[in-house]
């Protein structure tokens, strides 16, 4: 019985003594005992009515039992389905209902507003602390699973993207979506037993997850796994880890601090960027302060990974590389999908086995950006230099990426244009000096009214997750539009360009 992604990244732990995840509070798992965790919680998952195929919707903080979970499903054959904990309930409800999710897993504070949504799916739960009824249900399970049989077509994991629209996508990952990225980044990023991977990015998304996560279980290292990124705790690891993943925002919060330095980066081989622009000056000021060039890639959750600086050779601020082994890619005219010369700006388009297998009962959705060639239109405007470098220079998609997270300003809009006193809103990012963008509402009042911003601001803190959240609302008299009505959001980014501008 085959199943590629257990057989090749979860198997080995079976039996391995040697430390798998170390944890802040000096707590380590080996191998076997994280390969244990997994099987039970398989039996717990089977036990609650799940079959291959079924979704299980988890949102739960990060800890060993959270990735366990991910493991549990790839041997039960069950589609893993992650959450950003920062999801309020009227977001949580469309991902359960669109996926319709077999079951839910969620902290105990989530748990009544859960099953208020879930509809019909059952209902667990895992704390932090690894406590909950899904570790009740799985402690009475065997440390043995009799692992589910899957085919590389099979679907390993849906993860939610937004869209254009304001309506999420779930993008459709495969087995061999996954294990074929995994396998590529092992190569290509020099990965083997002897790393440790300083783990400080959530697990809900695909960096935390599949480029950090399955990149060390293929490799066979461990992980110093923290529940997230904090300045003092990173600090205090990097001495033992041999590699970091990032987002530019873990990097420009270390090089804020003193203690951040040359020394203590020692043992360190590799730092890695991606998920938003690392910007060209901070490449620099890395370099210059710890003697590392980090390697900044570029990737996307409907694909894994497309490129990536190289391991050996120039690192080049500003760019993102190569295309990986296997993965083609072509800089195509917006209009007529025609390819463009190299050294011309246009929409970046990725092949390879990498590409999503569509996006989960939205077949027009599937087909207007996943062409019949198996192109993927990515909505990122690129150009390859004469070196063959890969910039990306912009986005045809409204899309604002803060610290890592994208927010989709139509899904904020639509909130905003829901509020007392709002005609219209327009949402924009700009400059933010911690997150590179920070986003902005700027609303039009309706005839005679003035827009109560802290209710306007209280009730879409019920609505939206907070990193969706306006940080800064303005109100205008009417948004700038172009002859065909449509607004104009470069002129709101400038006009409101310094809304972050840190006083100096
Ligand atoms: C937290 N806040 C944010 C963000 N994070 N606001 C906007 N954008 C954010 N990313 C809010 C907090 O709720 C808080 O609000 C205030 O901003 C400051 O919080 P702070 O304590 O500074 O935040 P934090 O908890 O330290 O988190 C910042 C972070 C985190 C460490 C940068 O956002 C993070 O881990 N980002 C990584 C995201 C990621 O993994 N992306 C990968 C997606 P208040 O003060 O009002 O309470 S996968 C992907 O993109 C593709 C596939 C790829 O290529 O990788
Ligand atoms: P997500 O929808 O979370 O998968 O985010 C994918 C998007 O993140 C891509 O389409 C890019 O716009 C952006 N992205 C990822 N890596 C980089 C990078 N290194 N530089 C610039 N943008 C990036």
């Amino acid at each position: 019985m085959a199943n590629p992604l257990y057989d090749r990244l979860i198997a080995p732990l079976d039996g391995r003594a040697s430390d798998f995840l170390i944890l802040a509070d000096g707590r380590t798992l080996s191998g076997d005992a994280f390969h244990r965790l997994a099987a039970r919680q398989a039996g717990a998952l089977v036990a609650a009515g799940l079959v291959p195929g079924d979704r299980l919707a988890v949102q739960v903080e990060k800890s060993p039992e959270a990735l366990a979970l991910y493991a549990a499903c790839v041997m039960s054959g069950v589609v893993f389905l992650p959450l950003n904990t920062g999801y309020k309930a009227d977001e949580l409800e469309y991902f359960v209902s669109d996926s319709q999710a077999g079951a839910v897993i969620c902290g105990p504070g989530a748990e009544e507003t859960l099953r208020a949504i879930a509809g019909s799916a059952k209902v667990l739960t895992l704390a932090a602390d690894g406590s909950g009824s899904l570790s009740d249900a799985a402690a009475a399970q065997p440390d043995r699973f009799d692992v589910a049989s899957r085919g590389d077509d099979d679907l390993a994991a849906l993860l939610y993207t937004s869209g254009t629209t304001g309506r999420s996508k779930g993008a459709m990952l495969s087995q061999s979506n996954l294990l074929s990225n995994a396998l590529t980044l092992v190569e290509e990023w020099r990965y083997t037993a002897d790393d440790v991977l300083l783990h400080a990015l959530p697990i809900f998304h695909t960096h935390g997850l599949f480029v950090a996560s399955n990149v060390m279980l293929a490799a066979g290292g461990s992980m110093i796994f923290l529940s997230k990124f904090d300045v003092d705790t990173v600090l205090r690891f990097l001495p033992q880890s041999t590699s970091m993943m990032g987002v530019p925002t873990f990097y420009t919060r270390l090089l804020d601090d003193a203690r951040f330095d040359r020394e203590i980066c020692k043992g360190m081989r590799l730092f890695t960027s991606g998920s938003a622009p690392l910007l060209a000056e901070t490449h620099r000021a890395f370099e210059a302060r710890t003697g590392h060039r980090i390697l900044e890639r570029y990737g996307m959750t409907e694909t894994n990974m497309n490129t990536s600086n190289p391991y050996e050779g120039d690192r080049r601020a500003g760019t993102v590389g190569f295309p990986l082994p296997g993965v083609e890619l072509k800089i195509t005219d917006a209009e007529t999908g025609a390819t463009l010369p190299d050294g011309e700006a246009g929409i970046i388009e990725v092949r390879g086995p990498n590409v999503f297998q569509g996006y989960w009962q939205m077949p027009e959705k599937t087909k207007a950006e996943l062409r019949e060639d198996g192109f993927f239109i990515t909505g990122d405007i690129g150009v390859i230099d004469p070196d063959g470098y890969v910039q990306i220079v912009g986005r045809a998609k409204d899309l604002i990426i803060s610290g890592g997270y994208n927010i989709y300003p139509k899904e904020v809009e639509l909130v905003l244009d829901d509020q007392p006193g709002v005609l219209e809103s327009a949402v924009i990012g700009v400059p933010h000096p911690d997150f590179g963008e920070g986003v902005v509402g700027v609303l039009v009042a309706e005839p005679g009214a003035t827009p109560d911003l802290d209710a306007i601001r209280a009730s879409v803190g019920e609505k939206l997750a907070k990193f969706k959240q306006p940080k800064v609302l303005e109100v205008v008299t009417e948004l700038p539009r172009n002859t065909m009505g449509k607004v104009q959001k470069n002129m709101l980014r400038d006009q409101f360009a310094e809304a972050f501008k840190t006083p100096a």
